[in-house]
């Protein structure tokens, strides 16, 4: 009896102090509310994306840094940036572009024999593994400079950049076949596929667009550019591709501009580019079989071999059946396939309507050789009415789209309008539109443009901030929106300001599918992942001289360097290797000499290696850029160079 009379008392008190501490918490609420000037939506919004210390986010989101030439990384729902991955840009952090190994991997890039040292990066894509993330590679593409680039996602590290031989202008890439065996890049202006030159009247004849197919190693983490290939276009303007998946795996969508062909000639006072590429009321997408066309690549008697490239010609493609195109509403942006493959959902710029195309009703006029008739190069080209399985008024200026968890839905960014549109692909009707701020470009659902998204988040990547943050001059920081799209309506959550470069296009992935290491193998070569030649463990340091070529085998530890005093003579050559031998989470060193322009950043376990000739006399001190403990001021060193 008294047992249960003591029971009856603790969860009336217990019930007291709960109400007790809810009404505080209430009116404690309230205040701050009224204090910062928020409403209910507000709070309940910051309640979503709020993480405590020490709690991780839900999502990684890659987005391609734009004029920055990195990559910026940051979690979802909390939008807090995570790091800055250089890929064509030097990084001093990471010492990208300051040490030999990484200044090796920037080196690929060179176009044509010439160093290029920026990059516009435009769109980032994962690795896939039946057409989901697998949170292996990261791909991105440089717009400014034809250039694609591979990121470890062991490291978060560029490991290699190639560069297209044969184009001079692409902003289709960076995308891949459903299981990572290719990644697509694509022409945007027409040129020469060789390097000659040709005036502007060779247009027709000798200017050519296309699509390069870089072939992927995955267990070499790198693609492989004697097996890479790529396929002739007609010179309209290539701009976004998608491949297929499920249904349509083998195929691939490319959208073109231009079908005019037209040339420019504002200064000779003819339309400029802009209206005389928009004559038309219909443009292209091209339609081809990828998975044929890599069979056809590897046979000599169907390509040509440009820039010691293989190349397969229009005409090839055209008499093997793998190419076709069908009209779309004039000046596309995106084009972006379903889910399940089945659907093919073409943006129009200049049309309120996105058109979605129908990939089987596709097949089946391919199959009858149903064309409506030719383009001036010989390639079949579907009926436009008959390929369409349906249209959809959305808004003015549609740009891209990205594909939400429940069947049939979509979301697509109206950069005119300023609003997200939420629709159905499949029942061809709007659900519901949100107001951006502003005029957004490119879309990312959760996992949205793989074959199994998400749903909860998106972010809405756009061009204009004006007011959103605290003015910083003339230049503003870029917008990236959070909204919410877990209910029925859509809910903004959260802006974040990126002060990096304009992103395009982000690529999003769960974070548990995403595995970093935490520290290397002792001796590693991040960018190889094999035992860098100048691995030194601790008591094996050494300084060796060959002639004028002085060899220095460091070492660094919390906290001191191991040489602390090197002297060479003015004008030898200095290569010094440098391993951290710490094991502990989180431990880096940085290794900077005053006035040479060197510096590497170390993780636990790497070997970096530097290259500088020592030509200016003097002394100059050395020591580790990151405050590693307590005594960090005190890891450091001198280098001396005298003239013998
Ligand atoms: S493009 Cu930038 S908003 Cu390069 Cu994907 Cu459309
Ligand atoms: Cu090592 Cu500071």
């Amino acid at each position: 009896m008294i047992k249960k009379y003591l029971h009856i008392m603790c969860y009336v008190t217990l019930g007291f102090l709960f109400v007790t501490q809810t009404v505080l918490a209430e009116s404690q609420f309230q205040e701050i509310m009224k204090k910062r000037g928020l409403t209910e939506e507000d709070a309940i919004a910051a309640l979503k994306v709020y993480n405590p210390s020490g709690k991780h986010d839900e999502y990684y989101v890659f987005v391609g840094g734009g004029q920055s030439g990195q990559v910026l990384v940051y979690g979802v729902p909390s939008m807090r940036p995570l790091k800055y991955i250089g890929v064509f840009t030097p990084e001093p952090w990471q010492g990208y572009g300051f040490d030999t190994d990484s200044k090796e991997v920037l080196r690929q890039g060179n176009v044509r024999g010439r160093e290029i040292n920026w990059g516009d990066t435009h769109h980032p894509a994962l690795s896939e593994t039946d057409g989901k993330y697998d949170g292996e590679y990261l791909f991105i593409n440089d717009k400014a400079n034809t250039r694609i680039a591979v990121i470890d996602l062991k490291y978060f590290e560029t490991s290699q950049i190639v560069v297209n031989p044969i184009f001079k202008s692409t902003h289709g890439g960076a995308f891949v076949t459903p299981n990572t065996e290719y990644v697509l890049d694509t022409c945007q202006y027409a040129a020469p596929l060789t390097n000659d030159y040709y005036p502007i009247e060779a247009y027709q004849d000798v200017y050519r667009g296309g699509v390069t197919f870089w072939k992927f190693d995955r267990q070499k983490g790198k693609i492989q550019q004697k097996e890479s290939f790529s396929l002739e276009f007609p010179p309209y303007m290539q701009d976004l591709t998608d491949l297929g998946k499920g249904v349509s795996e083998g195929w691939a969508f490319t959208n073109s501009i231009n079908s005019e062909l037209y040339t420019g000639g504002i200064e000779k006072g003819l339309p400029p580019f802009e209206a005389g590429c928009s004559r038309n009321d219909t443009d292209f997408l091209h339609i081809y079989n990828w998975k044929k066309l890599a069979q056809l690549a590897k046979d000599d008697k169907n390509i040509k071999i440009i820039n010691g490239h293989r190349v397969i010609p229009i005409d090839v493609a055209v008499k093997n059946s793998v190419l076709f195109l069908v009209p779309e509403n004039k000046s596309p942006h995106g084009v972006d396939v379903s889910p399940d493959g089945r659907h093919i959902i073409v943006s129009g710029k200049l049309d309120t309507h996105a058109s979605v195309y129908d990939f089987n009703k596709i097949m089946k006029l391919i199959q009858n050789r149903d064309f409506e008739g030719k383009d001036s190069y010989g390639i079949p080209i579907l009926d436009m009415k008959k390929s369409l399985y349906g249209q959809v008024e959305v808004g003015l200026g549609h740009l891209h789209n990205t594909f939400g968890k429940e069947d049939g839905t979509i979301y697509s960014s109206m950069y005119v309008d300023s609003q997200v549109v939420k629709w159905n692909y499949k029942e061809l009707k709007v659900i519901d539109k949100i107001g951006i701020h502003y005029n957004v470009g490119h879309l990312e659902a959760m996992e949205g443009k793989s074959a199994d998204p998400q749903g909860e988040y998106l972010i809405a990547i756009n061009k204009l901030a004006i007011d959103r943050f605290l003015p910083v001059g003339p230049l503003h920081p870029q917008n990236n929106q959070l909204i919410d799209i877990g209910g029925k309506k859509m809910k903004l959550l959260l802006d974040m300001p990126i002060p990096l470069g304009e992103p395009h296009q982000g690529a999003s992935i769960r974070a548990s599918k995403i595995r970093p290491e935490v520290r290397f193998i002792m001796g590693t070569n991040s960018r190889t992942g094999k035992p860098h030649v100048g691995k030194t463990l601790a008591g094996q340091e050494k300084i060796e001289r060959k002639g004028n070529h002085v060899s220095i085998y460091a070492t660094v530890v919390r906290s001191h360097i191991n040489p602390e005093r090197v002297t060479v003579n003015k004008g030898d050559h200095v290569t010094m290797y440098i391993t951290n031998v710490e094991r502990a989470q989180d431990e880096t060193h940085g290794f900077t000499i005053d006035h040479y322009n060197v510096h590497t950043s170390l993780e636990p376990g790497e070997t970096t290696q530097i290259d500088f000739i020592a030509d200016i006399e003097g002394v100059f001190p050395y020591y580790c850029t990151e405050f590693c403990s307590a005594l960090h001021i005190e890891m450091m060193g001198y280098l001396l160079v005298k003239d013998p």
